[in-house]
């Protein structure tokens, strides 16, 4: 597939601005995906100007941008996917997010899909897990949303993978979470989330918010987002 970049530079929009990450996921993925080895990973830049807003929890206009890079994140993730078994490869989209029509009883009680698009980021060398459990894009902080498309196909993947947090002494996002979600530790990778975050306090703040900003019951805050001060003044890491 010696025409990927390209193809890459054809499917991203020109107008916005996207993270591209390869990573080498063997031996980290359940069995569903075996086979499914390498990962091109997409960071999709939130609006500046949206997520600068949210001061007293979500707004409807987040609740309509979240809703729309969903939508744009996916479809871009599957026309790479259709690019690559073009090419005669295998390939697996991974989706932004879950469908209501697949929320099952084991999802409510766990808060737990079975890929991670924060683990492949990180693999992928573009950054690391925030005290708030937000991936941190070393170029973008944590206004990117993610998703993944997985191939068989042997990419040149990073080498530098980020095994630890670069947050520091910073807690600008554990004081300002309105569900109290975060105790303050730092990421490694051999941290389970539920050490360092409540993602049941996070979801439950998170519905009660939306439903009294705009009148509708989602799962979606963003504070933690806004506060965080890591932007394009930090270096991005080379792979
Ligand atoms: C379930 C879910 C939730 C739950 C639980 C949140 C949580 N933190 O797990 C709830 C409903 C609370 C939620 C809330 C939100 N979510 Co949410 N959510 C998901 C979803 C669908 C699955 C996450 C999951 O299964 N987690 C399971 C745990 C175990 O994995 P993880 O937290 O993803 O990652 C851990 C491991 O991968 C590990 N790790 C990282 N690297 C490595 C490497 C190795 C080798 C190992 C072993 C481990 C490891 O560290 C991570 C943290 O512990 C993902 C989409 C997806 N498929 O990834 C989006 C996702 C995580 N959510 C996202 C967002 C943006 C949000 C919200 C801001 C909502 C909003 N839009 O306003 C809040 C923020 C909550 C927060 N601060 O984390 C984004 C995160 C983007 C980013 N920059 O981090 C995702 C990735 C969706 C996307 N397409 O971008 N979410």
């Amino acid at each position: 597939m010696n025409n990927l970049n390209n193809a890459l530079n054809n499917i991203l929009p020109a107008n916005t601005r996207y993270l591209v990450g390869y990573a080498n996921l063997q031996g980290l993925l359940s069995d569903k995906y075996r086979g499914f080895d390498y990962a091109i990973v997409l960071g999709r830049k939130l609006d500046d100007t949206i997520i600068d807003a949210i001061i007293d929890g979500p707004t409807l206009d987040y609740y309509n941008h979240y809703n729309e890079v969903n939508i744009e994140l996916s479809q871009i993730a599957h026309r790479l996917s259709e690019y690559i078994q073009q090419q005669g490869n295998k390939s697996w989209t991974i989706e932004p997010t879950i469908r209501d029509e697949n929320i099952d009883k084991i999802f409510i009680k766990t808060l737990r899909l079975d890929f991670s698009h924060k683990m492949a980021a990180t693999r992928a060398g573009l950054g690391w897990i925030g005290k708030t459990a937000l991936f941190i894009s070393a170029e973008y902080g944590p206004r990117v949303r993610l998703a993944t498309v997985l191939t068989d196909y042997p990419l040149p993947v990073c080498t530098q993978q980020i095994d630890k947090s670069q947050c520091g002494t910073c807690d600008l996002c554990v004081r300002h979470c309105p569900a109290k979600a975060a105790n303050g530790m730092l990421w490694n990778i051999n941290v389970d989330r539920n050490d360092f975050f409540d993602p049941f306090a996070c979801r439950k703040k998170a519905r009660e918010l939306s439903l009294n900003n705009f009148n509708k019951e989602s799962s979606i805050c963003g504070k933690c987002i806004a506060v965080c001060p890591i932007d394009k003044k930090r270096k991005p890491v080379k792979c």
